[in-house]
C-alpha cells in the first residue's frame, strides 16, 4: 500500500485497474485538516493521470469515513482563511468528482459535514449498516462549505437537502438509503469486499464506453435537455469509431465473452 503525501495519512492500494484510497486519520475521526486535503489532492492527482486506474474506491480507516472538517483547524480561521479552506476543499472535490475514473465511496462510518460533502463528490455510495450521514454544521455556527449546500441538493433534492443542512439531524444508513445517499446498505465487514465486486464489475466493461456513461451524464446535467440529449448523439456515435464497440457486439452474436483492449 502507497502513502500518497509521505504523512500517513492517505494511503492508496491498486489491484488491476482498481485503486482504493484509505483516508487514515483514525485518532480524529479522518477529520479534514489541511494535511489530510493535500494529501486526497496528491492521491487524486496520481490516479488521474494513470491511465491503468478504471475505478477508484474512498473509505476510511476506523469507525469513520471522515466525520467533517477539522474543527481545531477551522476555529481560528479568520474569513480570508475560511476562503481559501474552503476553496482548497471544493477544487479537491471537483479534482475527484471530475476524474474519468468511476469514484465510489465505501462509506464505513460517520460521512458528516465535509465527510458526507465527500461522499457527495463520488459517483456512486455504498454505506455500512453502522454509517452515519449529515450535514451538522449549524451546530457549530457554520454551514457546508465543501459543497453541501449544492451537491446534496441535487443528490436527494432541494427540500430533503436544506431539511438536512438546517436541522443538522444524522440520518442512519437505511434512510440515506431510502433519500438516495447511498445506494446500498452492507454489513460492515462486507462493506469493503462488495464494493471491491461492484469496482471489478464496473472495471471489466469496455472502458471508454463507461467513461462515456460518466463524461456525457455529467456535462447533461449541466446543461438543457436538448442539449444533454446532443452530447450522447455525439458520444454514442463516437464510440463506433472504437474496437471494443466492435468486439462488444461481435461477442454478443458469436455468443462468447467479449475481449476488451481499448483503454
Ligand atoms: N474535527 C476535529 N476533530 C474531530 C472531528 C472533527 N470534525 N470529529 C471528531 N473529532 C475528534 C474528537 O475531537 C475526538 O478527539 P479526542 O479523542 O482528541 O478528544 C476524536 O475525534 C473522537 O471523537 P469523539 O470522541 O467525539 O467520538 P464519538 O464517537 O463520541 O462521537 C461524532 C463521534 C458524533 C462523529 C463526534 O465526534 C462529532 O460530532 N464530530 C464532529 C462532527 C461535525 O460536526 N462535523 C462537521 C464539521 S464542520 C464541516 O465539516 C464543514 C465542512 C466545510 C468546511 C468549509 C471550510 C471553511
Amino acid at each position: 500500500m502507497a502513502d500518497a503525501s509521505n504523512t500517513g495519512l492517505i494511503l492508496v492500494e491498486k489491484a488491476g485497474h482498481v485503486a482504493t484510497v484509505t483516508i487514515n486519520r483514525p485518532d480524529a475521526l479522518n477529520a479534514l485538516n489541511g494535511a489530510v486535503l493535500s494529501g486526497l489532492e496528491l492521491a487524486v492527482d496520481g490516479l488521474a493521470s494513470d491511465p491503468e486506474v478504471r475505478v477508484v474506491i474512498l473509505t476510511g480507516t476506523g469507525k469513520a469515513f471522515v466525520a467533517g472538517a477539522d474543527i481545531g483547524q477551522m476555529r481560528d480561521l479568520d474569513p480570508n482563511g475560511a476562503r481559501a479552506f474552503a476553496a482548497m476543499g471544493h477544487r479537491v472535490l471537483d479534482k475527484l468528482s471530475g476524474m474519468r475514473a468511476i469514484v465510489i465511496a465505501a462509506v464505513n462510518g460517520f460521512a458528516l459535514g465535509g465527510g458526507c460533502e465527500l461522499s457527495l463528490a463520488c459517483d456512486l455510495v455504498y454505506a455500512s449498516a453502522k454509517a452515519r450521514f449529515g450535514q451538522p454544521e449549524v451546530n457549530l455556527g457554520l454551514m457546508p462549505g465543501f459543497g453541501g449546500t449544492q451537491r446534496l441538493a441535487r443528490r436527494v433534492g432541494a427540500m430533503r437537502a436544506l431539511e438536512l443542512t438546517t436541522t443538522a439531524r444524522m440520518v442512519k444508513a437505511d434512510e440515506a438509503k431510502a433519500i438516495g445517499l447511498c445506494l446500498e446498505v452492507f454489513a460492515p465487514e462486507e462493506l469493503l469486499e462488495k464494493v471491491q465486486g461492484i469496482a471489478a464489475g464496473i472495471a471489466s466493461k469496455a472502458p471508454i464506453a463507461v467513461r462515456a456513461c460518466k463524461g456525457v451524464q455529467t456535462l447533461g446535467l449541466e446543461a438543457p435537455l436538448a442539449t444533454g440529449n446532443g452530447f450522447e448523439q455525439d458520444a454514442f456515435a463516437l464510440l463506433f469509431a472504437s474496437t471494443d464497440a466492435k468486439e462488444g457486439m461481435s461477442a454478443f452474436l458469436e455468443k462468447r465473452a467479449a475481449a476488451f483492449t481499448d483503454n
